[in-house]
Parts: C-alpha cells; sequence; structure tokens
C-alpha cells in the first residue's frame, strides 16, 4: 500500500492516512487502500484502532478536489458511494476506533473522524465542511453525523456557512472529546486505546454495538438491546473471569486470543 500505512503495537492498531503532499486528501485510490486495510485488521489480536493522519499539518484535508472536479452526476454518486462504505465499515468495525486529528480535518477529513467511536485533536486541528463552497454537499456521512454528533442547529450553522472552526471551538460544541499540544496527542492516543485494550473485548464490543445500534431505535428498543447483549456477556470467559477473580481478590487473566465466547 502507498497511502496507508498500518502498524500494530500490542493490541493496538494505528493506520495513517499517508498523502502527505497533498494533505492526506482522499483520492480513490487512498479510499481503496483504507477500505482494505481495514479489512486486514487481524480482529481476534487487535481490540482498539487509531486512525491518524501523516505529517505535522493535516490529518486529511478533505476529499481529493482534483479529482472530483470533471466528475460527472453518475461518477460523482459512486465516488460517495466508495467512501460512504469504507466509513461506514470504520463506524461499524466491532472494536473501537480512535480518531487522532492532527491538523485539517476539513469535508471527508471530518467526516472520516466522525466515523470513528472518539475524536482526540491537536491544538493545531481544523474542522469544517466546506463543500458548499465548492459547489457540492457533504458526501460521506457529514450532514448525517454532524447533525446527530453536536446538535442540528449547529450542524446547519457550520455546514450553511462552511466556516472552519479551530480546536478550542470543536471541544467547547462537543466533536471533540479532548485537546493536547501536538507532540502530546499521539502518546495520549495510545494511552486511550491501551486502557481501551486492557478491558474486556466481548464486553467492549457489545458496549459499542449497544450504543451505536441504540441509538438508531426507539428507547424500548434500545433498552431491549442492551438487555439481549447484557445477557450474551454471561458466561463468556471474560465475565467469569473478571467477576470471579474480584471475588477471589485476583488479578483476571486475559484470554491471548479473542474468540467470541
Ligand atoms: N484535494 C486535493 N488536494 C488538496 C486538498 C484537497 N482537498 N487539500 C489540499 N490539497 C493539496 C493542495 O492542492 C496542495 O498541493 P500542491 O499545490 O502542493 O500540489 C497541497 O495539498 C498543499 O495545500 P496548500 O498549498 O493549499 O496548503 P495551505 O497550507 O496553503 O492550505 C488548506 C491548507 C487545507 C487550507 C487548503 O489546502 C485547502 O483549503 N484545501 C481544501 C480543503 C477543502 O476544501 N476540503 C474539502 C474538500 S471537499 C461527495 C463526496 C465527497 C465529498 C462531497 C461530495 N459526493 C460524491 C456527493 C467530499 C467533499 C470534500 O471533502
Amino acid at each position: 500500500m502507498s497511502f496507508i500505512n498500518l502498524e500494530t503495537q500490542g493490541a493496538v492498531a494505528v493506520l495513517t492516512i499517508n498523502r502527505p503532499k497533498a494533505l492526506n486528501a482522499l483520492n480513490s485510490s487512498v479510499l481503496e487502500e483504507l477500505d482494505a486495510a481495514v479489512d486486514s485488521l487481524d480482529l481476534d489480536a487487535v481490540r482498539c484502532l487509531v486512525i491518524t493522519g501523516a505529517g505535522e499539518k493535516s490529518f486529511v484535508a478533505g476529499a481529493d478536489i482534483g479529482e472530483m472536479s470533471s466528475l460527472t452526476k453518475a461518477e460523482g454518486t459512486a465516488f460517495g458511494k466508495k467512501g460512504n462504505d469504507v466509513f461506514r465499515k470504520i463506524e461499524t468495525l466491532p472494536i473501537p476506533v480512535i480518531a487522532a486529528v492532527n491538523g485539517f480535518a476539513l469535508g471527508g477529513g471530518n467526516e472520516l473522524a466522525m466515523s470513528c467511536d472518539i475524536r482526540i485533536c491537536s491544538d493545531t486541528a481544523v474542522f469544517g465542511q466546506p463543500e458548499v463552497g465548492l459547489g457540492i454537499t457533504p458526501g460521506f456521512g457529514g450532514t448525517q453525523r454532524l447533525a446527530r454528533l453536536v446538535s442540528p442547529g449547529m450542524a446547519k450553522q457550520l455546514i450553511y456557512t462552511a466556516r472552519n472552526i479551530k480546536a478550542d471551538e470543536a471541544y467547547r460544541i462537543g466533536l471533540v472529546n479532548a485537546v493536547y499540544p501536538a507532540e502530546d496527542l499521539m502518546p495520549a492516543a495510545m494511552k486511550m486505546a491501551a486502557g481501551i485494550a486492557k478491558n474486556a473485548p466481548i464486553a467492549v464490543r457489545a458496549c459499542k454495538k449497544a450504543i451505536n445500534d441504540g441509538l438508531d431505535m426507539d428507547i424500548d428498543s434500545a433498552i431491549a438491546l442492551e438487555e439481549d447483549l447484557f445477557g450474551s456477556c454471561f458466561e463468556t470467559h471474560d465475565q467469569v473471569e473478571g467477576m470471579g477473580c474480584f471475588m477471589s481478590r485476583e488479578k483476571p487473566k486475559p484470554k491471548p486470543v479473542f474468540t467470541n465466547n
């Protein structure tokens, strides 16, 4: 792969969008490699994924404007689907995904970050949906995820005005969970990922599913989903070991390889 680096450190994988000369803009090749890299994750071994951008300036500065500039309506729809399919794959990946936003997260870059479970950023990060200034709508889920993540009114303001916001404002509106000095961002992301990875993987996966799927349901169905997922944790190695060790005051022994029991 030339545009994606994928490294594994213990139970944490780090995926880096690596096209720094174009500020990591997403062209078709980057999207295809991103899709293949996500498919290649060994979900028996990896318990948390961190996504970041190469270089010091940009997470992802959007979809590739040069490539998009001459698309027909049909090609535009197909390009949107290509991005949406891979972003949805990231959003529904069984394990948690952290976006470590290290600079520009514009258009498709903000949309990639929003398809992750958790966003943290550097104090140099800039977020925005500049599409209407280019004569298009956000096309990789921005109208939907931003409205759900912040509020419909704030999402509409950002999308209609195409105004970029800095890290402190992104934090204030709830788009990111925390802001770090640039040099502290990856250590903070890795520390958070390791903290997630040390917890019971079946339970963590069930929590992700309960939150994501439950948000699309009415409250009664969502509570019933939580009950099912809660029940599914019982008799698993993690539950027997975790509760047994609490009772006997021992340290739980993690199961070396993930299996769904
Ligand atoms: N696409 C392609 N190249 C880009 C790029 C982008 N989005 N952003 C930056 N680059 C390239 C620049 O062209 C430049 O390349 P060279 O000229 O050196 O070859 C290099 O990266 C460095 O950029 P600058 O020289 O411009 O660097 P500055 O520090 O001066 O400015 C900047 C940084 C991020 C403010 C500026 O590059 C910028 O405004 N970039 C564009 C940001 C943007 O508008 N992004 C949103 C793109 S729109 C859809 C599907 C998808 C989408 C929409 C619809 N459907 C099919 C429905 C998604 C849309 C978007 O993401």
